[in-house]
């Protein structure tokens, strides 16, 4: 931790100075020696900041979006959301570290955050890609006092969070498919997966884990062959190579402001209304999957306890909880 901490001392020092820092006044001011300073250059390098040292006078930083966990506190601006921030390099699921920082005792607020994932998640045991350099992949930890028919509007609320910071840092905002997809340009950027752990008789959540993985910055060919049509980026959407480093701090300020600053989910009206704006689908006709039965029905509105309510071919109307069904639009599969 404290060499960490110097590590960090060394690079902000190297960031004010905008110019080069001899090695000498370094290790002054940080009251080691040398080699000391050198080490910590070398371990700044390694986790990709370009950090030149020219001979005989000292070193220079040459600003480069790295993705670290330092470059995400150092942007952050939360009172409680990933103030305990855990960045690894690789994990097989932010989600599935997050359960286990759960049953650890990590408190309310802890953002798991992975440069890659080896087995990122969607529902249903689904793969989500996620490679290194190319996205952000998180899972916020959340002890929250609601009950579990509360959860889905978490989702609703994370997907307007997600999608507002698109909008914040390059301009576009990203459509949403209920519940848990945004869409850019007809191809799928994000997707969110809320796992809890809850007890059955009260139905009262004891944490939840809220995983959300954006694609920034991908070309389509970076996608393995099955996505390379339905999947997209921010950068592909937008033009714009957001740093993941900015997104994930912007992330998780808006989720603050919806989840802790407003009384969530006494606030539905404000980010249901979002949510509403965003969805690319309603007053068409859809094809509704679900465990039992297959059909097809127009997509509506969503009710305040986040459902989506379709109106079948028969003219009945059924309000349709997260998880039960997926969607098929037209010919395309958005
Ligand atoms: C999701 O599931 O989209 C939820 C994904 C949640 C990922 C985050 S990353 C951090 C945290 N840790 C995890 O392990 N998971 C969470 P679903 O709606 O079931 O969609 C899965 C489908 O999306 C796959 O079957 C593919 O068709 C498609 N897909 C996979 N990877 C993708 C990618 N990188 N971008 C766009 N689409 C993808």
């Amino acid at each position: 931790m404290a060499e960490q901490k110097r590590r960090y001392e060394v690079l902000e020092r190297l960031r004010q100075a905008e110019g080069l820092v001899s090695g000498g006044e370094l290790a002054e001011e940080l009251g080691v020696s040398r080699t000391a300073v050198w080490k910590q250059i070398a371990a700044l390098q390694e986790e990709g900041y370009q950090i030149e040292s020219v001979s005989n006078k000292g070193y220079i930083l040459r600003e480069s979006a790295v993705f670290t966990g330092h470059e995400i506190s150092r942007r952050l601006q939360t009172h409680t959301v990933g103030q305990n921030l855990i960045f690894l390099e690789t994990v097989d699921s932010t989600n599935e570290y997050a359960k286990k920082a759960a049953a650890d005792g990590e408190p309310d607020g802890t953002v798991i955050v992975a440069r890659q994932q080896t087995k990122g998640r969607g529902r249903l045991s689904r793969k989500f890609e996620s490679p290194s350099d190319s996205g952000v992949y998180l899972t916020i930890l959340l002890r929250p006092e609601i009950s579990l028919s509360d959860l889905n509007l978490v989702t609703l609320m994370t997907a307007v969070a997600a999608a507002d910071t698109v909008e914040q840092l390059c301009g576009v905002c990203p459509g949403i498919k209920w519940t848990n997809d945004l869409y850019m340009k007809e191809r799928k950027i994000c997707g969110i997966l809320t796992e809890c752990s809850a007890e059955g008789e009260t139905g009262r959540v004891s944490y939840a884990a809220v995983g959300i993985g954006m694609n920034l910055l991908q070309e389509q060919d970076d996608f393995p062959e099955e996505l390379r049509e339905i999947a997209g980026s921010v950068r592909m959407g937008s033009g714009k190579a957001v740093a993941p480093a900015d997104y994930a701090a912007a992330l998780l300020r808006n989720f603050e402001r919806y989840f802790y600053d407003e009384n969530f989910p006494d606030n539905r009206a404000e980010f249901l209304e979002k949510y509403r704006e965003g969805l690319f689908f309603l007053g068409e006709r859809v094809e509704v999957r679900g465990l039992r039965e297959s059909y097809f029905a127009e997509a509506l509105d969503i009710d305040a306890e986040g459902r989506l309510l379709v109106r079948r071919e028969d003219g009945s109307i059924t309000a349709l909880h997260s998880g039960e069904i997926s969607i098929r639009f037209g010919k395309e599969n958005r």
